[in-house]
């Protein structure tokens, strides 16, 4: 009896310790990603929106960590029930050669944990702008293998040598001989961002793979909401793949803290970190996201006169390159700050002879190279649940173009992959000119 009684007890333990273990292991089975620390609600919202690819529809606390509530967003697998109206029909006129074996089929079932800085109040309400799974209408396959191997001693890039990236060096992603993107693989690269640096750090993970293996959110070429802003699927094509794992991306609140609060602040939280791991590092740089150009944010003029650390640093590590970035622009920034800051970027990196990644001339063009200007220009734009009808202020601010975001306000580039993945392509056009290749 004693015996059947402890086997018993013996048993119970035994489920309860399974029952545990289960839990933690789907806790552990979250789709854990990184902490957002959110800067305001919209880029929260968003950046759910986007790693649930559009879905999300459960939000609930779930525990602390160190007195900091720990978020857990489900993501539902929710089909759209709307047709997405496919605009782009023509055939591309590269001529594929293979039909593609993959069917995008993921939908978007993880749970998504997020850390949220306590002074944020999450919004439960947000209604999520579903996303279709987009199946491209034309049938491309990558119809070669980049091999990242270094195959010539080309010359390398002198870091006084200047170099502009903007729209225009999209096209010349094509064109990139092959004995330079072999050395830009090799290229360690580190960027230090906000959300957007994020969405561009996707992207060019996107393109570590061949375009068949690429995940949904990397090849979304139709907007859901106005189909007159979706763009040919080339520009979400590319051959072969692009080795990323040279490329290593920090958000700020990574490497410390209210380094987005002051010029002073942003500098010495970069050069801190850089001078930590330079040795694991040839470029290295940071962008001011469009959060800090807003207008509400003038200490980022303060930047400039910062600039000369960079300089002394850059002397003192003559094997490394720092390079330089325009900022993220939003539908509504767009303001007068964020353009007097990038131009006074680009006057600053022509006058120093500084590699600048002008992000806000790529996103302010769309793929024809027409500009896009803010939302406050008696246009309404309205899909789904959202809309904004702002007047016309008569001034014409560059901005992102709508054909690379679905947000009204804001700018990330999840939901539709023309952005991010034309910053990819930009940013190996880039590298390639780096190590030395002039088209
Ligand atoms: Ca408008
Ligand atoms: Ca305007």
């Amino acid at each position: 009896m004693k015996k059947n009684f402890a086997f018993c007890c013996f048993f119970i333990l035994l489920v309860i310790i399974f029952i545990i273990l289960t839990g933690n292991y789907t806790e552990n089975n979250h789709n854990l990603i990184h902490p957002v620390y959110a800067n305001n609600l919209e880029e929260t919202q968003s950046d759910w929106e986007m790693l649930c690819e559009g879905n999300v529809t459960v939000l609930f606390s779930h525990y602390t960590i160190n007195q900091t509530p720990v978020w857990v967003v489900s993501c539902s697998s929710e089909m759209p029930t709307e047709t997405p109206t496919v605009v782009n029909t023509e055939t591309p006129t590269e001529t594929p050669t293979e039909t593609p074996t993959e069917t995008p089929t993921e939908t978007s079932t993880g749970t998504v944990t997020i850390t949220l800085s306590p002074t944020n109040t999450p919004q439960p309400t947000n209604t999520p702008t579903l996303e279709p799974t987009i199946i491209p209408t034309n049938t491309l396959t990558p119809t070669s293998t980049l091999q990242p191997t270094i195959t010539s001693t080309l010359p390398t890039q002198n870091p006084n040598n200047g170099l502009v990236i903007n729209h225009e060096s999209v096209e010349l992603f094509d064109e990139i001989p092959q004995e330079y993107l072999n050395l830009a693989f090799q290229k360690r690269f580190y960027f230090v961002d906000q959300s957007v640096g994020g969405n561009i750090y996707e992207g060019i993970n996107c393109m570590n793979v061949p375009y068949g293996q690429a995940l949904n959110h990397c090849k979304r070429s139709n907007h859901t909401g106005i189909p007159s802003y979706s763009v040919d699927p080339l520009e979400v094509y590319w051959n072969g793949f692009y080795p990323s794992t040279n490329v290593s991306y920090n958000y700020w609140s990574d490497i410390g803290t209210n380094c987005t609060n002051s010029a002073n602040q942003m500098i010495s939280c970069f050069l801190d970190k850089i001078e930590n791991i330079k040795s694991d590092y040839d470029i290295l740089s940071f962008q001011v996201s469009y959060l800090q150009v807003d207008g509400n944010n003038n200490w980022i003029f303060d930047i400039f006169s910062q600039f000369n650390q960079l300089e002394n640093w850059q002397s003192n590590n003559p094997d490394k390159t720092i390079i330089y970035w325009t900022t993220s622009l939003s539908r509504g920034i767009g303001t007068q700050e964020s353009e007097q800051f990038n131009n006074q970027m680009r006057e600053y990196a022509s006058i120093n002879n500084k590699v600048l990644f002008d992000v806000a001339d790529i996103l302010s063009h769309d793929p024809q190279g027409n500009p896009c200007y803010d939302n406050r220009d008696g246009i309404q734009y309205t899909f789904n649940n959202r809309s904004e009808n702002y007047p016309d202020d008569g001034l014409n601010i560059p901005a992102i173009c709508p054909h690379y975001t679905t947000e009204i306000d804001g700018g990330h580039l999840g939901s539709v992959s023309a952005g991010k993945i034309r910053l990819a392509k930009a940013f190996w056009v880039m590298m390639a000119m780096m190590q030395g290749w002039n088209p």
